[in-house]
């Protein structure tokens, strides 16, 4: 069984969406990050050594980063269509989309999110405007919408949509258009609201 050690609001949500978006059937692991779980020695021993999350469990394997657990997922299932196969046009696009949130976009929401999250202070002037300038680069492509890839959703926007809903929740996105417009129609995604939910999903039970 595929297994999932997760923490809501981290980076660990974008994981669980991509299962969701494929329907696999797999076990949530919720990790009490308050409660130091994930810096229990055997954690460390046997799930992640660097004691974070997420780490994903598939056919005895484990693995960890994030954006590779979501291009691994969606290449292991081409038939659901989520990853341009490697002769396909699109997967120039696809690849360059899901480093840029990695890097360049999560380098500018990143601090500013985990400050947010332990109630710290806002994004400064320099902040915004570092933040205005990297997500900038996807106003064409959002404008034509509406995903990534044109009318294809693929797991670049899981990757870019996990960043954009840090930057809505720290006060970074505000309403910005076209990215709060393609934010709203990646929450109305039913996998996305299932991602969402507190409970471990159905089939894991
Ligand atoms: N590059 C890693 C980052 C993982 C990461 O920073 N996880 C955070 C939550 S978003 C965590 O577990 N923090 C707890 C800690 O580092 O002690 C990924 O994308 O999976």
């Amino acid at each position: 069984m595929t297994k999932l050690y997760y923490a809501p609001k981290t980076s660990a949500f974008r994981c669980r969406w991509m299962l969701e978006e494929l329907g696999t059937e797999f076990e949530l692991v919720t990790i009490d990050l308050a409660k130091g779980e994930h810096k229990a020695p055997e954690y460390i021993a046997n799930v992640h050594p660097c004691g974070q999350v997420p780490a994903l469990v598939v056919e005895g394997a484990t693995y960890i980063e994030s954006a590779a657990i979501v291009l691994f997922l969606a290449d292991r299932d081409p038939e659901a269509r989520f990853s341009p196969q490697l002769t396909d046009p699109a997967r120039g696009n696809y690849l360059q989309w899901s480093f840029f949130s990695m890097t360049d976009l999560y380098n500018s929401v990143h601090p500013i999110y985990v400050r947010h999250f332990f109630g710290g202070a806002a994004a400064s002037d320099e902040e915004r405007a570092a933040f205005e300038k990297v997500v900038g680069l996807t106003d064409d492509t959002l404008r034509k919408g509406p995903f990534l890839l044109g009318e294809r959703f693929s797991a670049a926007d899981v990757i870019f949509g996990g960043v954009l809903v840090w930057a809505e929740d720290c006060g970074l996105l505000r309403d910005r258009q076209p990215q709060a417009a393609y934010l709203a129609r990646l929450r109305a995604r039913p996998a996305f609201a299932r991602a969402h939910g507190v409970e471990a999903p159905e089939a894991a039970s």
